[in-house]
């Protein structure tokens, strides 16, 4: 597998998730600032020109949560995502999706001076999706109980993330499941150099 990503990038968050599984890859390193991204190499992988982006054989993978799922699947025996078809899956796609199809722009919206109106857009309101974030977020352990999957990979990488840049006003819950997520080594490893 080839793992097309740069330190400073959301590739950050699928690099974790290859960490946590010990899955065998190669790094391939995308200089974003001289836009190795926009190469009609890179645009024949991802028309999105964009990271991360995974290589499987003949199989591409874009989007992160789509490649942290491919992934957990992929290596299933490393116990990071529930049975296919056991209730658990709901919950675990809940967190998978969540975050890019709503609170990305929701967080993304809310930064710029746009009227947005918030029945028609995806994504909601604030009121709302910092309701639905809080309620999301475990008291303890992980999204989707005991055991750590990669929906804490995509949600409380997302949290982790957007909190960072101040675009999120964590509660103390949510501080707290942050700071569960942040003290995991392969977070960590995969996070020093940003
Ligand atoms: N929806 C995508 C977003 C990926 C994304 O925006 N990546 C940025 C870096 S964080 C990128 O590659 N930007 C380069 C560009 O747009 O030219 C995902 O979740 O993977």
């Amino acid at each position: 597998m080839k793992h097309y990503m740069n330190p400073r990038s959301r590739a950050v968050t699928t690099d974790w998730m290859l960490r946590e599984l010990d899955a065998p890859h190669e790094t391939v390193l995308i200089d974003l600032a001289k836009s190795e991204t926009r190469t009609p190499e890179f645009l024949e992988l991802n028309p999105m020109g964009k990271l991360p982006t995974l290589v499987d054989g003949d199989v591409v993978v874009t989007e992160t949560a789509a490649i942290c799922a491919y992934l957990a699947d992929k290596f299933a025996e490393k116990g990071l995502a529930p049975s296919p078809g056991s209730p658990e899956r709901g919950t675990y796609y809940r967190y998978l999706f969540f975050p890019g199809t709503t609170l990305e722009p929701l967080l993304s919206v809310n930064r710029l001076d746009v009227e947005a109106d918030p029945v028609s857009m995806g994504w909601g309101d604030m009121e709302r999706g910092m309701a639905a974030v809080e309620a999301m977020t475990p008291s303890e352990g992980w999204a989707i109980g005991d055991r750590f999957t990669a929906a804490d990979v995509v949600f409380g990488g997302t949290l982790a993330f957007f909190s960072g840049f101040q675009m999120l006003q964590a509660s103390p819950k949510v501080e707290a499941y942050v700071s569960r997520i942040q003290a995991r080594p392969h977070y960590q490893a995969s996070h020093a150099a940003m």
